[in-house]
């Protein structure tokens, strides 16, 4: 075969790879421009310090079709919005993507070039497929971390500055202790 096999494994409390793997932190300082909400509620004087997601990836990718990642979201709020992912499209227009839910509950939030919105539930045991062409973020709306294993092409490539220019046009906030999805 043109490249190698592997195997590795997912260890949980907490969360990680056996092996050497590589860990991307996302505080709330990396997200100012996702969250409407400036202040949070959590943390009275707002601490961008604060962790809202880690992404954790085997170290070596290899030249592969398929490699994945770990995503693990903290409970909690900015503002009245619940924590998230930045949320990206694949560059590649035929790239899609699975995940898997490993822990906790939350949404992924689908939107097409035109600001289209629908939403799919994940939670442990969830299998969710992400179309090409649909940028994607997920939402922890529940008590505890989300913790889900994401498939893709290591060729997919991530487009994040179309989600700076026109962000998401739902946002899934707090209404009366019930997640909601409200206009933007
Ligand atoms: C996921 C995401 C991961 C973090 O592995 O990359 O959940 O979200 P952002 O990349 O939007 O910060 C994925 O969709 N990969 O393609
Ligand atoms: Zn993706």
């Amino acid at each position: 075969p043109r490249v190698a096999a592997f195997a590795h494994k997912v260890t949980r409390e907490p969360w990680g790879l056996d092996g050497t793997a590589k860990i991307d932190i996302r505080r709330q300082k990396d997200l100012a421009d996702c969250f409407a909400g400036q202040k949070d509620t959590d943390c009275p004087k707002g601490d961008p310090e604060k962790e809202i997601y880690k992404v954790i990836s085997p170290a070596e990718q290899e030249q592969s079709d398929l490699t994945y990642a770990i995503t693990i979201i903290q409970p909690g709020k900015v503002g009245d919005e619940y924590h998230m992912t930045r949320g990206h499209f694949h560059k590649r227009a035929d790239a899609g993507e699975l995940y898997f839910g490993l822990s906790g509950s939350g949404v992924i939030l689908m939107q097409d070039r035109l600001g289209s919105v629908t939403k799919e539930d994940i939670a442990e045991g969830a299998v969710v497929y992400i179309p090409p062409g649909l940028a994607h973020r997920t939402v922890n709306t529940g008590q505890g971390e989300l913790v889900f294993l994401a498939a893709y092409s290591p060729q997919a490539g991530h487009d994040y500055e179309s989600i700076v220019r026109r962000g998401f046009s739902k946002r899934v906030v707090e209404r009366d202790g019930r997640a909601e999805l409200v206009d933007a």
